[in-house]
């Protein structure tokens, strides 16, 4: 017997389908600042932040982030939806969900952060979006606000998964965690207690995936994903000179295949199997100090959405990148985007590309590096 559901292969598309950073984006979740609050005061939170705003962090724990802030980030994301839809491309939104509501599992107690970075939580491979382990208590529940987008792809054929729910206990922090001395190697605030990772510390360049291990990300979840996503893929683990690494995107940025915009301060080498690629170096961020940046360093200004091998969206006061971006070849799309900044990402956090218009290839050459 036939099944009477059968789709001709043809037209049988995943709703999801995304291998690199740079084929044509055909749709995208943007994330949602409404309701943005500061996590409860942990270790695993202080560790990576920039010392300056480690106070704050304290003194806000568990508080909404100022209304104020709140508003003018959501004004800058209308108009970077406005830009993408027209670009051309689908946009949805997640529904967000009430960070101050208490929540815990044995042990441990918490308040959530918020549905803005659908990057850190999210990992789209190829037909598959996987639901990350992340590390954070007050991100426990971080894929929440996606679950209604997740279940309807799910519906329309996306592969969908989740690594294994993480503990989060006690064990998986190290809790004498201090701020390395100048010299000194860094230090991760996690362990190797169980797998944990952000999407973010994930770049993809079709079959090969470059990654971080950093203060969200440890070995045990790398060698998860390995393993999960097999023999199609290979990852490569890159140590970068971060002294408070969390997220990849703001210091190793594929804008198109062979042209890599990498951090000037913390890429001093190009890993061999980038061998003929165009390698930029991201001009100085001009960020004004008083500028307010939670969870973020001003590299930020690197943090840009490709929409395709030439468009790509960038902050729109960030005239050095601009005219970099042009220089390069680029037609770069300006996008007021600091107020949302101040959040801890940019167009590339912001996101996720659900969809882009390609299909799995080899970019890189392959040498063991
Ligand atoms: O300075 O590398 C990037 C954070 C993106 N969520 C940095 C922070």
């Amino acid at each position: 017997m036939k099944p009477s559901t059968a789709i001709a292969p043809e037209i049988a598309r995943s709703p999801v389908s995304s291998y690199n950073e740079w084929d044509l984006l055909e749709e995208v979740i943007v994330g949602v600042v409404d309701g943005a609050s500061f996590p409860p005061a942990h270790i695993a939170v202080e560790a990576p932040l920039p010392d300056n705003q480690r106070q704050i962090f304290r003194d806000n724990a568990g508080k909404p982030f100022p209304a104020e802030q709140i508003a003018l980030a959501r004004q800058e994301l209308e108009e970077f939806v406005h830009i993408l839809q027209g670009e051309g491309v689908t946009v949805v939104r997640p529904t967000p969900i009430n960070q101050l509501e208490e929540y815990g599992a044995p042990g441990w107690t918490s308040t959530g952060l918020y549905d803005a970075m659908p990057r850190d939580v999210l990992l789209v491979i190829g037909e598959e979006i996987i639901e990350c382990p992340l590390a954070w208590r007050s991100r426990y529940f971080g894929t929440a606000a996606f679950k209604p987008l997740l279940k309807e792809y799910f519906k329309n054929g996306a592969k969908w998964s989740a690594a294994p729910k993480p503990e989060l206990k006690d064990e998986l922090y190290d809790y004498n965690w201090a701020e390395p001395k100048n010299g000194d190697p860094v230090s991760l605030v996690i362990t190797e207690f169980e797998p944990t990772f952000d999407a973010a510390d994930f770049i993809r360049f079709g079959r090969d995936i470059v990654a971080q291990k950093s203060n969200v990300t440890n070995d045990f979840g790398i060698e998860w994903l390995r393993r999960h996503l097999g023999d199609q893929y290979r990852i490569h683990v890159f140590e970068f000179n971060d002294s408070h690494p969390m997220h990849i995107d703001a210091t190793f940025v594929p804008l198109a295949p062979g042209k890599l915009l990498v951090n000037p301060e913390r890429v001093p080498e190009i890993p061999r199997m980038f061998k003929g690629w165009d390698v930029f170096h991201a001009p100085e961020p001009i960020i004004p100090d008083d500028h307010t940046l939670y969870m973020t360093s001003k590299w930020i200004n690197m943090n840009i959405l490709s929409l395709d091998e030439k468009r790509i969206v960038v902050e729109r006061q960030d005239e050095p990148m601009i005219a970099a971006l042009k220089k390069w070849g680029f037609n770069p799309i300006p996008c007021n985007f600091r107020n949302f900044n101040t959040f801890g990402g940019s167009f590339h956090c912001a996101t996720l590309d659900v969809r882009r218009r390609g299909k799995l290839e080899s970019y890189l050459t392959d040498e063991t590096n």
